[in-house]
């Protein structure tokens, strides 16, 4: 195992640790950014490290397309390669692939797909993943996991539960750094408890260093979503590391992290920024509207980011969709407002004041209590 996890702080289920990584000692509840070809779009690793961000993920998928798991392997792996310190993720491309190309294939082999380069089929099997995981360096890996829609049922929800949990053992066997990287199972089983238990049970027998829950975030109601979260943070062991794929929206890292649950990703702050909406503590702010056009105030007057420091609402709003200028400032803010949301919940839950931060988070988003 090449982690340590060190719980500081609870709240009835919600915790706060310490993520010791070979790269980095990070601090849960955490929000990573999504970068996928290496980079954050926009933003540079200074101004990452700036804004306190501790760990990014990148895409197997789309780095084994360019520059390549070989190329990035002579080049000293990507920490290396992109001149990144702290800590890295990546997934292991089935997801990916699944949810960009339609034309994605799922045998019991692996995932079979056209190769956007020169259109040839192609096929990303559990070892292949995990090969190239193993290449590209970074300090948590992911499983092959066989992702369905949580919207869809029937029998396919089960066929690929038992074949995600037939693939971790595929992933285990052929990974080659287990002292320098900590590779994850991702719970899967869609909306069904029965499976969910499944996929949980076996995952924990496994006894991997973390453990994700995936399947989520793909369009189910909000009641489900938390359903599945609370049953499987309620079964993972307590002493590793909790990880909510694909999740998201502030409302929800907060939700889940009084369910138990310490990691997060989503590229939801990056891709709205480029479309010109802020992240704020009421909601969203939409820096496109007219009304910014004289606002001189910052995006956000309780935040103290670069961006809020040094920058009004009507300044961003004349970029906004003219200057990429726009979005980078914007995803800088967002990112920034991610890290201070994981920061704030580590401290409220390490102070015993949880409740309250929850409450006060609540009473800005939903001042009618609607
Ligand atoms: N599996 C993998 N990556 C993911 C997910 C998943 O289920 C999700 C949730 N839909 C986001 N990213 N491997
Ligand atoms: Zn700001």
């Amino acid at each position: 195992m090449a982690l340590r996890f060190e719980v500081v702080g609870r709240f009835n289920r919600a915790r706060a640790a310490h993520l010791m990584l070979p790269h980095f000692a990070c601090q849960t509840p955490l929000f990573m950014p999504v970068g996928t070809q290496g980079t954050i779009k926009g933003l540079t690793n200074n101004q990452l490290e700036d804004i306190g961000c501790q760990i990014i993920l990148g895409n197997t998928y789309h780095l084994a397309l360019r520059p390549g798991p070989e190329l990035i392997d002579d080049l000293g792996g990507l920490h290396k390669f992109m001149n990144w310190k702290r800590a890295l993720l990546t997934d292991s491309g089935g997801f990916q692939m699944v949810s960009l190309l339609h034309l994605a294939d799922i045998t019991e082999e692996g995932v079979t797909f056209q190769s956007p380069v020169d259109g040839k089929p192609m096929l990303l099997t559990p070892e292949e993943s995990i090969q190239i995981q193993n290449k590209i360096g970074a300090d948590i890996i992911m499983a092959l996991d066989d992702v369905v829609k949580t919207t869809i049922t029937g029998p396919r929800i089960e066929e690929a539960t038992y074949r995600t949990l037939r693939w971790m053992d595929r992933c285990i066997a052929a990974h080659q750094k287990p002292d320098v990287q900590n590779l994850f199972g991702i719970v899967q089983g869609g909306l069904d408890p029965v499976l969910r238990d499944v996929c949980v049970r076996g995952l924990v027998e496994r006894n991997l260093p973390g453990y994700a829950i995936g399947g989520l975030a793909g369009g189910e109601d909000k009641d489900s979503f938390w359903r599945v979260v609370a049953q499987c943070t309620a079964a993972l062991p307590e002493d590793k590391p909790r990880y909510v794929m694909g999740v998201g929206y502030p409302l929800d890292i907060v939700v889940c992290s009084a369910l138990g649950a310490d990691m997060y990703d989503c590229v939801y702050p990056t891709r709205t920024a480029r479309f010109g909406t802020a992240l704020v503590p009421e909601g969203v702010l939409k820096l496109k509207h007219k009304a910014m056009a004289g606002d001189e105030r910052p995006i956000d007057p309780s935040c103290s980011c670069m961006v809020c420091k040094k920058y009004t609402r009507a300044y961003i709003h004349c970029l906004v969709t003219k200057d990429a200028m726009g979005s980078q400032l914007l995803s800088y803010h967002n990112l920034s407002y991610m890290m201070r949301l994981s920061k704030d919940l580590h401290t409220s839950i390490v102070e015993g004041r949880f409740p309250e931060f929850v409450q006060g988070f609540l009473r800005v988003q939903f001042p009618k209590g609607d």
